[in-house]
């Protein structure tokens, strides 16, 4: 398989620049590792870049990775995908494309998602008094890329210190979705007239789409209390990770116009009018952000749980198989490359985590499989 013959060979990088825990990989961190299986040996990770600050959002500009970082407002590009013409990594190699203008960095807001479509790099941000989506053409060539003048796409989603959401991607049907928080007020996630506590669906442009499920309304769905993580399977089905807020965290497989439940419904809940999650943890285990869909499963980066989680697409409500548990800290994205692996950021400098060597860290790893495969 492509996907095992490249970590496979990132072990031997992996040691070539880390004087550190050569034979298990990664050095471990403190934390527990109960019954996570995959973790070091032959899954080690491949070490694509290293101190990053508070990053938040990968995204692919052809085959150039972008990031983005929460507190400064930057936006880096990884160079030379990460490694050299000879194929020995750069770790550490990414240089600052641009700063997004405007960014207030306060408490969970800042530069969040980022995505890229027809070379413009799309950003959700956090300023002083909204949240807003903001988009830059991309300029310059591979190692010298550039943002030309920004155009915002939609503005006036509500701010706050927490509970903000900030995923953005494109879907197969080639519009924009968001995810965005409550913002602190819950009762925000059932006003259909509030953009807050919702995923919302526009055109590239942030125009509503004819057929949205509200005439005139950006609002996809509703009932949502911070979303942070979104990604489609080959046949268009939608699925969403969600933070609860004491028991139960999510994931939802979205359909345009529903109702996921918060604040009268969290975790599967049987409640009627209400759709219930595919699949929810404990907070503790889980907090999932970013998500991706790559080698038949949908893989979730959990920040308090720091591990990475992967449900069977074929069986969404099915065991998931947990990867990395208390060895890379808190998770933050996932992202499914061009090379057929699966990208994570680390997220352990933005003041919740216990920072490591290198950290924060964008890392390549395998693609989740279902547990039962084979
Ligand atoms: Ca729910």
């Amino acid at each position: 398989m492509r996907a095992a013959g490249l970590v496979a060979r990132g072990v031997v990088l992996v040691c070539a620049v880390q004087l550190a825990g050569c034979a298990g990989g990664l050095p471990p961190r403190d934390g527990p590792s109960n019954g996570a299986i995959g973790s070091g040996g032959a899954d080690a990770p491949r070490t694509i870049a290293t101190g990053l600050e508070a990053p938040w959002s990968i995204a692919f500009h052809g085959e150039i990775a972008l990031i983005s970082e929460r507190d400064s407002g930057r936006i880096l590009e990884v160079v030379n995908g990460g490694s050299g013409d000879d194929g020995t990594p750069r770790s550490g190699a990414v240089r600052e494309v641009g700063t997004v203008p405007g960014v207030a960095a306060q408490g969970e807001g800042g530069l969040l998602g980022i995505a890229v479509r027809e070379g413009q790099l799309y950003t959700f941000l956090s300023a002083t008094d909204e949240n807003r989506i903001v988009r830059f053409p991309v300029t310059g060539d591979a190692g010298g890329l550039g943002l030309g003048d920004p155009e915002t796409v939609l503005a006036g989603i509500p701010v706050a210190a927490v509970h903000n959401g900030g995923r953005i991607a494109f879907g197969p049907d080639g519009m924009l979705y968001a995810t965005t928080g409550d913002g602190g007020v819950p009762q925000r996630a059932q006003d259909p007239a509030s953009l807050a506590g919702k995923i919302l669906r526009m055109t590239p442009d942030g125009g509503v789409p004819g057929d949205n499920p509200f005439a005139g309304s950006p609002v996809y769905t509703l009932g949502h209390r911070n979303p942070q993580g979104i990604a489609w399977a080959e046949d268009g089905t939608m699925y969403a990770s969600e933070f609860g807020q004491n028991t139960w965290d999510e994931l939802n497989l979205i359909e345009a116009g529903q109702n996921y439940g918060w604040p009268e419904a969290e975790g599967i809940a049987g409640v009627p009018g209400f759709v219930d999650p595919v699949q929810q943890w404990a907070p503790a285990e889980a907090s999932p952000s970013g998500i991706a869909i790559q080698g038949g499963a949908i893989s979730i980066a959990n920040l308090r749980g720091e591990r990475l989680r992967s449900v069977p697409l074929a069986d969404p409500g099915a065991t998931a198989v947990e990867r990395f548990a208390g060895e890379l800290g808190r998770l933050r994205d996932a992202v499914a490359a061009p090379d057929g692996s699966l990208w994570i950021l680390t997220n352990n400098t933005d003041g919740r985590g216990d920072p490591g060597p290198g950290d924060d860290r964008l890392l390549a790893v395998e693609p989740g499989s279902p547990p039962s495969a084979g």
